[in-house]
């Protein structure tokens, strides 16, 4: 399970951590409260502080780091079950991690829909308007055309509901960065069996890790230096790095660390 914290050593900043997190950044688009940005509501009445946020975290400027790569080399050893994941930057397909292979929880920007005429889009019809702050309109009816990121009160995507039969299969839970405190997300944690060791690698302890589970282990500290040290004491540091080359050969720029 991961949230935006294994993305803020990709420069992408998460919400809540203070001074840096996005709530605290968002004075500058007159909101009325920070989390109207991903209220529908507010959405239908001034969709421009939404687009302002998604012209940051639009998939295509940034490059996945150690931590995303790390779950991608978990696939390759055929050691992943699944990755839930409360991010829509796209890092974690970006990183070569399978579609099949992950729950986007809270959507993503690969796709969108007309808010008028529920037309379907591709994000990438979109970028070219969220890039010059223009707010993309559906060339059939005209209606705003919302990125496929689910708002405050919308459902989540049916995939999430997969959780009910992966989460009791886990022989191993690992959680990176996320304050897990956007429900109903925080709450998979919990759905572990009793026995299953949960490992959490963030900044501070959060939710149900808090209350400590007896085979629970905190890594506590900065993601990617969390990571970085399970993956060594797995033996597997050369086969990270091989692959962290192949993606940067592939990608316009280095891969950052
Ligand atoms: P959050 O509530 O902002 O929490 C982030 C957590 O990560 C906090 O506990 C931080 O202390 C911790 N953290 C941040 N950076 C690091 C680091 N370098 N090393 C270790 N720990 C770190 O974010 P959540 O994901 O828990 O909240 C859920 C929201 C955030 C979801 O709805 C997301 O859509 C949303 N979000 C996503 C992105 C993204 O896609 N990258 C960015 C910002 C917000």
């Amino acid at each position: 399970m991961a949230g935006a914290g294994i993305s803020t050593p990709s420069g992408v900043p998460d919400f809540r951590s203070p001074g840096s997190g996005l709530y605290d950044n968002l004075q500058q688009y007159e909101l009325p409260y920070a989390e109207a940005v991903f209220e529908l509501s507010f959405f239908h009445q001034n969709p421009r502080p939404f687009f302002s946020l998604a012209k940051e975290l639009y998939p295509g400027n940034h490059r996945p780091n150690l931590s995303h790569h790390f779950v991608r080399l978990l696939h390759t050893k055929r050691q992943l079950l699944r990755m839930y994941t409360q991010n829509i930057d796209g890092l974690e397909r970006q990183a070569g991690i399978p579609p099949e292979m992950l729950v986007e929880a809270h959507g993503t920007f690969a796709t969108a829909t007309c808010t008028s005429c529920l037309r379907e889009y591709e994000g990438e019809e979109l970028r070219p308007d969220v890039m010059r702050g223009v707010i993309p309109k559906c060339p059939t009816c005209k209606g705003v055309v919302k990125p496929d990121i689910v708002f405050f009160g919308e459902e989540l995507p049916r995939r999430f509901f997969q959780y009910l039969t992966d989460f009791p299969q886990a022989d191993l839970l690992i959680v990176m960065g996320t304050s897990l405190e956007v429900e109903p997300f925080a709450g998979l944690a919990g759905s572990v069996r009793g026995s299953v060791p949960r490992l959490l690698i963030n900044r501070d302890p959060v939710g149900s890790f808090c209350g400590r589970r007896p085979r629970d282990v905190l890594l506590l500290g900065d993601v990617v230096a969390g990571v970085r040290t399970l993956v060594h004491a797995l033996g597997w540091t050369q086969e990270l790095h091989a692959l962290m080359e192949a993606a940067a050969e592939k990608a316009p720029t280095k891969t950052e660390e």
